[in-house]
């Protein structure tokens, strides 16, 4: 283990759980049916009782709101209808004063199209030109000369929307309201890391770095494979992990991270990041970021046509998946563990079961599994109540722009509406942006409005309030594994082991940290499984399960696991059996 390495061992963060809040969702405190910062500081002892050491924020910045937030038109200051920045200030001192820390969300590999510099930048003598992808038509003057190159967008459709204004077309990765900054340019990546000095000097500690993998595109913008049937290529391989990105993500630091040593948490959201990558990217040598959010266990379920052609899981691929990420940063780096964010379906609706017979259950079961990898657990407001994906009816309903266009390009592909629907339904983002569920009133407790859009109507059952004056509930559950994390060294630092990586019903593994030995049992099925334990498990001591009345495996070789079952045994060694 190398020096530096063995520094980052007492990072505070390796220690934390992190708790999102989407800002829309969460707490409406003035009526609109937006939830707002004013909200969310109504609600803080709802994270303090959970026990969680972090709220990050999604984006409340500025914004037209073509893709809720993450298109910003300002990054120093707060959109109105989230408040104004004394409502942040007063939002920062609340969290702080429970001994929590807060992590804003971080967008700069593209702003909103209404941002001054991007309205700058359409000037072609303007200064600000090259802080973004400008280019010309790649056949000729006008836009019939087409798009520099074949990409296609994240949102459908081309990667690339002609400016009369310059005559020439613009790159945006997303939807055609967030232009990608280009960050060959010194100037812009200067004022981004002063805006980011900006925020830490206002006291937020840390950030949540959107899609930061792709901000390195290789300058030559090269066309892409074609993708499948449609017209568009995949320019992945010029921007996913692009030429520089290390380099600007080390530039970032000595800019910005370096001068608040030990304090801060920084997670970079990396779409299609490899094992090998990330880890470059967390060794705390190289000075980058403390972690990365990867994808590969949440693209498990996508089929041939993507994610909006799911199919279902195999456990034994999840656990594979995560073995391998566990085994790759285990010397070096470190992993982030979620299941759920505001871009992810509902966990106990995508991997568990929904039903009211097991909704409790599979829930608590899946929190139980990922919470006791190692890596530090990221909760996304609601999963803590195992909230469920909502039952959309038409395509009305859904209010996403990844949704929105996906569904009018797969209809003007003659693609079959209900089949799209399913596709929405069981994948959509909106799955994740219905309101938060207080209580059982009309408005769920998030709103006295008219809510942007419908609370589930689950929440007449599925809520917080009810959810606490009930020991055995998903929340409960939550706060049993936080507080664990936080009393037990074995969850933080222990080493993991996979067991029956060929089982297609029960995920099982150890953890192994100085003559501490946790092992864990998850049942990912509705039936019961019987399993045969090794003996030196027959008499550990059980210390999580969301069984109530299950006790410590019987003295014999089986034991069997009800449907849906989680249980996480303890031994030390030398311990005498009792
Ligand atoms: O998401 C990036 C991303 O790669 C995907 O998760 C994306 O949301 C989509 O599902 C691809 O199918 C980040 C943000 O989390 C997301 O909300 C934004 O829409 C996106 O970047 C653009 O800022």
């Amino acid at each position: 283990m190398t020096g530096s390495v063995s520094s980052e061992d007492g990072a505070w963060w390796r220690s934390a759980v992190v708790y999102q809040v989407y800002p829309r969702s969460f707490a409406d405190s003035d009526g609109d049916g937006i939830g707002d910062l004013d909200g969310i500081t109504g609600r803080l002892d709802h994270l303090a009782e959970l026990g969680v050491d972090v709220l990050w924020l999604s984006p409340v910045y500025p914004s037209p709101q073509a893709d809720n937030g993450y298109d910003i038109s300002d990054y120093q200051d707060i959109d109105p209808l989230f408040g104004d920045l004394a409502a942040f200030d007063r939002l920062l001192a609340a969290v702080h004063g429970r001994g929590m820390r807060l992590v804003m969300d971080l967008v700069v590999n593209h702003t909103s199209d209404r941002h001054p510099w991007f309205q700058e930048s359409r000037d072609p003598a303007s200064p600000k030109r090259s802080w973004y992808w400008w280019r010309p038509p790649r056949g000729g003057a006008g836009a019939g000369g087409g798009a520099p190159n074949n990409w296609g967008s994240f949102f459908s459709g081309p990667a690339w929307t002609y400016d009369e204004a310059g005559g020439a077309y613009y790159l945006h990765l997303f939807s055609s309201r967030q232009p990608d900054l280009n960050w060959e340019e010194p100037a812009m990546r200067h004022a981004v890391y002063a805006m980011m000095r900006w925020w830490l000097e206002r006291g937020v500690d840390g950030f949540r770095m959107d899609v930061v993998n792709l901000i390195s595109k290789d300058p030559a913008l090269p066309d892409g494979p074609l993708r499948g049937d449609g017209p568009q290529g995949d320019g992945s391989p010029s921007y996913v992990c692009g030429p520089r990105v290390h380099d600007h993500l080390q530039e970032m630091h000595r800019e910005v991270f370096a001068h608040h040593p030990g304090r801060l948490l920084t997670v970079g959201e990396m779409p299609g990041v490899t094992v090998e990558q990330a880890r470059l990217f967390t060794d705390p040598a190289r000075a980058e970021v403390d972690m990365v959010f990867q994808f590969e266990h949440v693209s498990l379920d996508h089929g041939p046509g993507g994610k909006f052609d799911p199919r279902p899981l195999r456990l034994t691929d999840l656990k594979a998946s995560l073995a391998r990420w566990q085994e790759g940063l285990a010397a070096t780096g470190w992993n982030s563990l979620y299941w759920s964010n505001h871009d992810q379906p509902r966990i106990v609706s995508r991997f568990g079961d929904d039903g009211p017979l097991h909704r409790v259950r599979s829930a608590t079961m899946l929190a139980t599994v990922l919470h006791l990898h190692r890596g530090t657990p990221f909760v996304y407001q609601g999963e803590e109540l195992g909230m469920a994906n909502a039952p959309f009816a038409s395509i009305g309903d859904f209010r996403d722009i990844e949704s929105l266009n996906h569904h009018a390009q797969a209809l003007a592909a003659g693609e079959d509406p209900e089949r799209v629907l399913r596709g929405l339904r069981a994948m959509g983002r909106d799955n994740a942006r219905t309101p938060m569920q207080w209580d059982a009133s009309p408005g769920a407790g998030f709103t006295t409005g008219i809510p942007w859009i419908p609370v589930n109507p689950d929440h007449t059952t599925v809520n917080a309030a009810a959810a606490r004056s009930d020991p055995h509930s998903v929340y409960h559950h939550y706060r049993r594994l936080i507080a664990l994390r936080h009393s037990e060294p074995a969850v933080v630092h222990g080493d993991f082991t996979l067991l029956l990586p060929q089982d297609e019903r029960v995920y099982a593994f150890t953890r192994s940290h100085r003559g501490t030995t946790l092992l864990v049992l998850g049942n990912f099925t509705g039936g019961s499984v019987r399993l045969d334990l090794p003996p030196q498990w027959w008499q550990a001591g059980r210390i999580l399960g969301n069984v109530p009345g299950t006790d410590p495996a019987e003295p014999g070789s089986a034991t069997v696991l009800a449907p849906w079952e989680a249980r996480v045994l303890r031994r030390t060694e030398g311990a005498t059996a009792r």
